[in-house]
């Protein structure tokens, strides 16, 4: 069988085809590549599993497969929860989908940390990742992360905010690891797996 991961982050599809491979389910995984006229879903909900349903929902209906999506953040416990469902666009810098867009967003975390102690810089990153069937019945799994950050961004692995966020337990910072180590305990892996074995139960 096929789903269709309603996401242009590039990443995001090998990360879904391994984990479904080693819950043993033969699941072909597209991205939205071959989908050019997939709608652009705003993510306009206030909560991570409004804004995964909505992504989900309009890919499913739009191509008719199953479609599963997530929506992430990272909620700094000291900023009460921000930038949390505005993780992608802080800085505003909005529609940017470069590597300027996530240092501005990291820099500014930084910056409004400033004169935080390390002992209340902890935050955590959150996963929603939701399913939808083309019969409309939907599924949504969360995965939570957590860590804390640095003060200077070190490393080069991942995307966004992981130069600045060291999980707990861990010294190095999540851009310092391994893609395969870092999928092993991270909010979307968490997640994944958890909708990996809702699949499963679903036959
Ligand atoms: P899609 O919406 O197309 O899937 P996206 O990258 O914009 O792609 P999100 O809407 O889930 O994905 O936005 C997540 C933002 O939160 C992302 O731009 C990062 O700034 C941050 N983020 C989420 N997961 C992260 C991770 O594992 N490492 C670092 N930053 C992360």
């Amino acid at each position: 069988s096929t789903l269709v991961l309603a996401t242009r982050n590039a990443k995001k599809v090998p990360e879904l085809r391994a984990i479904l491979g080693e819950a043993g389910l033969d699941i072909e995984v597209r991205g939205l590549d071959g989908y050019p006229d997939a709608p652009d879903v705003p993510e306009t909900e206030p909560t991570f599993t409004g804004n995964a349903l909505l992504k989900a929902r309009a890919i499913a209906g739009h191509t008719g497969l199953p479609a599963v999506a997530d929506d992430s953040g990272l909620r700094v416990d000291e900023l009460n929860g921000m930038p949390g469902v505005l993780s992608a666009r802080w800085s505003g810098r909005f529609g940017e989908r470069s590597g300027d867009r996530d240092a501005a967003n990291l820099e500014l975390v930084l910056d409004q940390l400033a004169d935080t102690p390390p002992e209340r810089r902890g935050a955590e990153f959150v996963c929603a990742a939701a399913l939808v069937l083309p019969t409309g019945e939907e599924h949504v799994v969360e995965g939570v992360f957590r860590g804390s950050l640095t003060t200077e961004p070190r490393g080069t692995n991942g995307f966004g905010y992981d130069p600045i966020f060291v999980p707990e337990g861990e010294t190095r910072t999540t851009a310092e690891m391994s893609p395969e180590e870092k999928n092993a305990i991270s909010h979307r892996g968490i997640a994944f797996r958890a909708l990996a074995r809702r699949i499963r139960e679903l036959g």
